[in-house]
């Protein structure tokens, strides 16, 4: 396998096909072999050459060359899969004497090895089926711990549906997986294929964002809640009922896994779904055929906050397919807003058996429909129970509210605010200050009353030190310590408006790296063999695969130390070997 430097991450693009790296012919546009991957290289090099020029006083070349091998992957997916013997994981086929690498890029100034491995036959995005979504997902498995993130480069027509499926096939996913494209190919002078395709490498090879992403105009979308909104715009897909993930990465709406699992991919899918859009003076007919067997899932969409025409007969087939045991899920055809049970029809379709599918988008929901039908081991009450529930972020119930945090101080808040006087009122201070016999403090010293700090220091005060006291809890173990901690960072970050120091250390304490040394918690509990936090953390949803500035995972600094609790607890949560950790380990 490739190794990395500590300063480097590897990026798979998986190009399956679409627009993108399409040629322009007498028919129209065609899917062309080798076509993007040639372009690619010529991108790259000319974003290399910039970089140069910028960088080098005398614009020569750094030492380490680039492109490292101009040759595209043309590898099968056949090809991929071997057995890793001492880990009895699947490792990808070497790609590295194909890749291509990015100039420093980024918050880490990380260069990113990236390989692009061409699918063939090459798919404008409506030929591709279930099985091609498979295939991805197969592809993304036997390939993952050589890599830190994937990009998937796909046609714009069925994206929506082909990220909603990886979303619900990728299981336990740990590391980022961006779905891009283009409405211009990148022969074209005027196109958005380049940008979306270098900022998803970009994306995928500096954040670990463990989830299914779709990438399009600088938007980073959650892929099963995006749609195809224009045939024609380079903003070509929104995602309606939820904010972007990132314009600037926003780490409470990432997904953080909690379970202990290792990633796997899924790799069934129950075709026997479709999706039933009711219309004014719809027939019974319709909809009895459209409930007949071999159908098992049905995706209703309904009029408005989730309503159908008030009638017997189609309550009736409606109600005969669910007992039956057909899975029916109400959406709304409205490209915002969620089913809501205002209106008799919708309780009658309740009473039915039809559950509601809140805010989901038709692709969302029937791949979800297909996912769900496709295991053996899931009853008919529990496929329609995860109906009605996110699973992967893909929807949000009505009454979802967040939920609220305690602001009340911890212990070791307490402790702080003792320390920088957060928690004296005026009236202690001033007597304090008064009394003969106290003893003075720095600032009677030089003459100034001590001051209580206001709000905003106070929480720029705390801010700052949560950081290291959460690393100080999780290096003695001490977890109600630690947890207290996490609660406190969130109330602040909760109670600050805008995009300030509080509200980021609330957002992102458990991945800070700059507190001890360039580790974060995680890291620093596994290298001190503290197996309470370092469960608590991953629990709470502290990324597994997150390399510290030295490049190294948590894993890395558990097997060093021999710390054996905590290797199982990370592999448990689907830590793996790869990248400079196997180079460290050879020294
Ligand atoms: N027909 C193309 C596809 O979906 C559209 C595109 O990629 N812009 O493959």
């Amino acid at each position: 396998m490739a190794v990395n430097s500590a300063n480097e991450t590897k990026v798979l693009c998986l190009y399956s096909g679409g627009t993108l790296g399409m040629l322009a012919t007498a028919q129209g546009y065609v899917p062309e072999k080798g076509y993007l991957t040639l372009f690619s290289n010529s991108q790259t090099a000319a974003t290399y050459r910039n970089w140069t020029a910028q960088n080098s006083p005398d614009g020569s070349r750094p030492t380490s060359p680039l492109p490292n091998n101009a040759k595209h992957s043309m590898v099968g997916r056949a090809m991929l899969a071997k057995t890793r013997a001492h880990t009895g994981q699947l490792e990808s086929h070497d790609l590295s004497a194909h890749t291509l690498i990015t100039p420093p890029i980024g918050p880490n100034g990380n260069r990113i090895r990236y390989s692009i491995l061409e699918y063939d036959p090459l798919l404008d995005s409506p030929d591709m089926t279930s099985a091609d979504w498979i295939r991805l997902a197969a592809d993304i498995e036997a390939n993952y711990s050589a890599y830190d993130g994937f990009v998937i480069l796909h046609g714009t027509d069925t994206m929506a549906y082909t990220s909603s499926a990886l979303s619900f096939l990728l299981e336990d996913l740990g590391k980022t997986v961006i779905v891009t494209g283009a409405q211009v190919p990148l022969g074209q002078l005027r196109n958005d294929a380049v940008e979306n395709t270098l900022n998803s490498i970009i994306l995928a090879g500096t954040y670990v964002i463990p989830e299914v992403c779709l990438y399009f105009d600088r938007k980073l979308l959650r892929g099963n809640r995006t749609r195809k909104v224009s045939s024609s715009d380079f903003a070509a897909f929104a995602s309606p009922n939820m904010d972007p993930l990132a314009e600037q990465i926003d780490w409470f709406l990432v997904n953080r896994p909690t379970a202990l699992q290792a990633f796997r991919a899924h790799k069934e899918l129950d075709n026997n779904v479709a999706v039933l859009q009711i219309f004014p003076g719809i027939s019974t007919a319709t909809v009895k055929a459209f409930l007949s067997p071999p159908l098992r899932g049905i995706v209703l969409e309904s009029f408005g906050a989730g309503n159908i025409p008030q009638r017997e007969d189609v309550f009736e087939v409606i109600k005969e397919a669910c007992d039956r045991g057909v899975v029916i899920v109400n959406i709304t055809q409205c490209t915002k807003g969620s089913v809501l049970a205002y209106y008799p029809a919708m309780r009658k379709l309740a009473a039915a058996g039809v559950v509601s599918g809140a805010d989901m988008t038709p692709e969302a929901a029937l791949s979800k429909l297909s996912y769900l039908l496709s295991k053996e081991e899931l009853n008919t009450t529990t496929v329609r129970q995860l109906m009605s529930i996110p699973i992967r972020g893909e929807m949000t119930l009505p009454d979802d509210s967040p939920t609220a945090v305690s602001g009340q101080s911890s212990g070791l808040e307490g402790i702080m605010g003792h320390l920088l006087h957060l928690n004296s009122s005026p009236d202690t201070i001033v007597n304090t200050s008064r009394r003969d016999d106290a003893p003075q403090t720095s600032s009677q010293v030089t003459g100034s009353l001590p001051r209580k700090l206001d709000e905003h220091d106070s929480r720029l005060a705390e801010s700052l030190l949560l950081p290291y006291t959460l690393c100080l809890a999780a290096a003695k173990d001490n977890l109600s310590t630690m947890m207290d901690l996490i609660k406190r960072a969130k109330t602040l970050s909760e109670n600050s408006s805008g995009h300030n120091r509080s509200e980021k250390v609330g957002r992102n304490l458990i991945d800070d790296l700059d507190s001890a040394f360039g580790k974060n918690a995680l890291h620093v509990a596994a290298d001190c063999g503290s197996k309470f936090c370092l469960e608590a953390l991953l629990q709470i949803g502290a990324f597994v695969h997150t390399r510290d500035r030295a490049g190294h995972t948590a894993l890395f600094y558990a097997e060093r130390k021999s710390h054996i609790d905590c290797i199982r607890i990370l592999e448990s949560a689907g830590a793996h070997h790869g990248g400079i950790d196997d180079v460290d380990e050879m020294d």
